[in-house]
């Protein structure tokens, strides 16, 4: 094995276990007929590449890794809507099998580039031959329209290696706000939706005692 299948084994082991333990709580969810706040997982390990670009950029020195990159493993969960965000994250934060050590909420904070999400840092036992070792992973919390976006804008910033012209900036940024607005109206209109069959069933109750008074 080499170096870096070596180190990266534990990371590997971690995004595994986890994308199984996450996936898990949907279907619980399911099992119980109860509107699951998370639509899907997914989780990778970062590629090589992109962690020596990223320790050379942040000027990260290659034996800090471990305790100075916190995305080496990474878990992304995908919402339906704005609101399952947050139960999302009192469902982490309820578990005992990690510790959250940090969150960053770019969901109030946007980030100047329009980008949105929420981001948990994890602090994952993963149990090796060698005995117990604690990694660390990056779990983004975002809607099906902040992925949307989140996952082409990612996709272009490649191409420009980070550097987008102006005009593009500001038309992501629109994009980015343009999501932002479809995800509150698809929140109202499940809102309406919800009051109408509150409203529907009360009716049906009304109807059926008024009937059997009769
Ligand atoms: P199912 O039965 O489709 O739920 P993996 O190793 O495949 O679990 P990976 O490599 O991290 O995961 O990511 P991948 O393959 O991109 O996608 C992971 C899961 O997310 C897959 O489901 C995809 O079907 C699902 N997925 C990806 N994009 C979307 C999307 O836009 N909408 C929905 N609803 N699901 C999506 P599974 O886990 O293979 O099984
Ligand atoms: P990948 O695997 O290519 O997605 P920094 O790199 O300084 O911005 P830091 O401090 O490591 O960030 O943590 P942060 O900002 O909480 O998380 C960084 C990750 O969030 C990025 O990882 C992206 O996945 C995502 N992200 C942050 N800002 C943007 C953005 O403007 N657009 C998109 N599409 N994603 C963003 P990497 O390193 O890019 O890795």
């Amino acid at each position: 094995m080499n170096h870096w299948d070596q180190f990266l084994a534990p990371y590997k082991q971690a995004v595994d276990e986890l994308k199984i333990k996450l996936k898990g709580m949907r279907t619980q969810f399911e099992q119980e007929h109860i509107h699951s706040p998370i639509e899907f997982v997914t989780g990778r390990v970062k590629p090589i590449a992109s962690i020596l670009d990223k320790a050379t950029q942040k000027e990260i020195p290659l034996d800090q890794l471990e305790t100075q990159m916190q995305d080496i493993a990474g878990l992304r969960m995908m919402c339906q809507f704005v609101d399952d965000i947050k139960k999302v994250v009192e469902l982490l934060r309820m578990r005992n099998d990690f510790n959250i050590i940090e969150e960053r909420d770019y969901i109030s904070n946007n980030k100047p580039s329009g980008y949105r999400s929420y981001h948990v840092v994890i602090e994952y036992p993963v149990q090796t031959i060698h005995g117990e070792k604690k990694i660390l992973c990056e779990i983004q919390i975002r809607t099906l329209a902040m992925n949307f976006w989140a996952t082409i804008e990612h996709s272009l910033n490649y191409k420009y290696r980070g550097q987008f012209p102006e005009d593009i900036k500001m038309r992501l940024q629109r994009a980015a706000e343009a999501a932002f607005l479809l995800d509150e109206e698809m929140s109202e209109i499940r809102e309406e939706i919800q009051e109408a069959q509150v409203y529907f069933t009360k009716n049906k109750e009304q109807h059926k005692n008024t009937r059997k008074k009769n």
